[in-house]
């Protein structure tokens, strides 16, 4: 692929924005050089987004969206989705009609052609007369539409009529992701979040073509999911979270909205079910699910490690089993997430008898299984991915452990605690979150390389990236905005952008310049000192 815009000489760009911000006028984009026309002001330059584009071809003359403008779509009900969508976005800010047509020509363009785009990869290109978006599927387009998105003004966000104009830097922008799988996991257990919460959550990720949603469905505090044949589960062992507020569980058609939503975003939902540690929820609710027959009181703290599943009892696996099943059955996605991390009050050769016996269930109702990375120390099913959540400086015998497992076949999602869990704190005085991997502010969060990160992981055992956002301290949307952003963009841009193109001082330049586009969504975010945000 040609990379016109990353050989731009990084001094340029860097000296670039050192002016802009010197006359304390900065404004949208990286390369100030690609800013000719005040119309042009508040547009991003092309390939000036996140995550960054494989390839950038910049030039030609910018489009223009009119009253005139038509989103034509090929006669495919999803391609017409993809587009409805698109034009969802635009209508109430531009104030324009854009219609939905088959026919005619110009205007925006979603079409399903041939080309190297792979199965999320698009081509987008803007000249006078339009913007054409190709790509070989739906999922492509839409990655495609969220380039489009963040190359037109920022105020294109807001939900009323605002001035424009709305103009698309000329060029050609070809993009295909680094890693099939760019993650984000949400926390509903510690604290439960309702779907409109996770769908807006869903809504933020799809702006930085994450794919992949790990919600974390079960833990000590809280059983979030209905499970028919165990109804305990969730009416007793989700009555409640952290602090002893009155918590909450999805029913199985809330579970199904969520899942339906996340398609439409053209993310995967990883469903979760934590074991054999992190279950006093479920031991809570059902007495027989315990070695010793008793249940112990719904519990609202947040240590971890004093839970655990009766490996020796026949029971557990007919749970197992009932739960995987109905999970399963909701579940359209690959995959399915039995935990297994801080097993601490179960032995090394029960948690091995566990997942021995667990995993095979996982792979009979139909699913792929992920586990957290200490999956490794037992024996990881065919296929399984594990994900890494240690720190840079993790026992080097736990990470062998785990290149290991990787050397013979599982796939590594990684998310390092110290980098990308998003409950960390940016400084000692961030007001959320929590410290025990270390204070992540947000360059730390970003200037790594997944593809280098754990020494002698083959590289196709690298499936991707994921941030997870844990809830222990984390109660409301706004609370996940300002833990997410902005660093959740910065692991989005690890799982998609080329590694060649990694670099902390072009990056914090787009970065910034996404800052007018949360306004307009209302995403309050943490204002980070590192990063050069727009005066305002
Ligand atoms: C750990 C622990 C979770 C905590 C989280 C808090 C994993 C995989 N297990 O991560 O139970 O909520 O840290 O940062």
């Amino acid at each position: 692929m040609r990379r016109h815009h990353r050989t731009t000489p990084r001094v340029t760009r860097l000296l670039g924005s050192l002016l802009l911000l010197a006359a304390g006028t900065f404004t949208l984009g990286a390369a100030p050089a690609e800013h000719p026309s005040a119309g042009q002001r508040d547009a991003a330059p092309l390939g000036g987004i996140v995550p960054a584009p494989a390839s950038v071809e910049p030039g030609g003359a910018p489009y223009r969206i009119t009253r005139d403008t038509a989103v034509r779509v090929d006669d495919n009900r999803e391609v017409r989705r993809v587009g409805a969508y698109l034009a969802g976005i635009l209508r109430p800010s531009t104030g324009y009609r854009l219609p939905l047509t088959t026919h005619g020509h110009g205007g925006i363009r979603l079409r399903l052609g041939k080309g190297p785009f792979g199965a999320e990869g698009y081509r987008l290109h803007s000249g006078a007369d339009g913007v054409t978006l190709t790509a070989r599927t739906p999922a492509g387009l839409f990655h495609g539409v969220q380039t489009l998105r963040q190359l037109l003004p920022a105020a294109v966000e807001r939900d009323s009529v605002q001035p424009g104009p709305w103009q698309v830097a000329g060029g050609t922008v070809q993009d295909a992701p680094r890693y099939p799988y760019r993650g984000a996991m949400l926390d509903v257990s510690r604290h439960f979040f309702t779907v409109r919460q996770v769908e807006r959550y869903i809504d933020e990720l799809a702006l930085y073509k994450i794919n992949e949603l790990h919600l974390h469905l079960s833990d000590d505090q809280g059983w979030r999911i209905a499970i028919d044949s165990w109804p305990r589960l969730a009416t007793y062992g989700g009555s409640t979270q952290v602090g002893g507020g009155p918590g909450g569980h999805y029913t199985k058609a809330d579970y199904r909205e969520i899942v339906r939503y996340a398609a439409s975003r053209y993310l995967e939902v990883v469903p979760e079910i934590d074991m054999p540690g992190h279950t006093n929820a479920a031991l809570a609710s059902y007495a027989e699910l315990n070695c010793n027959g008793t249940a112990p009181p719904l519990y609202t703290g947040t240590d971890v490690g004093f839970s655990s599943l009766c490996a020796p009892k026949p029971v557990t696996y007919d749970f197992a089993d009932d739960v995987i099943r109905e999970l399963a059955a909701l579940t359209p996605g690959r995959y399915l997430h039995i935990g297994g991390d801080e097993a601490h009050s179960t032995s090394h050769a029960d948690y091995v008898t566990f997942m021995d016996r667990v995993q095979p269930i996982v792979a009979r109702y139909g699913k792929t299984v992920v586990g957290w990375h200490q999956l490794t120390g037992a024996t990881p099913a065919k296929g399984a991915l594990a994900q890494y959540w240690g720190l840079d400086d993790t026992d080097p015998a736990e990470k062998a452990q785990v290149v290991k497992a990787a050397q013979h076949g599982t796939g590594l999602v990684l998310s390092p605690a110290d980098r990308l869990y998003l409950d960390m704190k940016y400084t000692e005085d961030t007001p959320l979150g929590q410290d025990w991997a270390g204070l992540v502010e947000v360059r730390r969060a970003y200037d790594w390389d997944p593809g280098h990160y754990l020494q002698g992981a083959p590289d196709s055992a690298i499936r991707g990236v994921e941030a997870p956002l844990w809830t222990e301290t984390i109660r409301t949307s706004a609370d996940i905005d300002f833990m997410a952003f902005p660093r959740l963009p910065g692991a989005a841009e690890l799982g998609w952008s080329p590694a060649a193109g990694h670099d902390w001082d072009a990056y914090k330049v787009r970065l910034a310049a996404q800052a007018p586009r949360w306004d307009a969504l209302g995403i309050g975010y943490y204002r980070s000192p590192q990063v050069p945000w727009p005066a305002g």
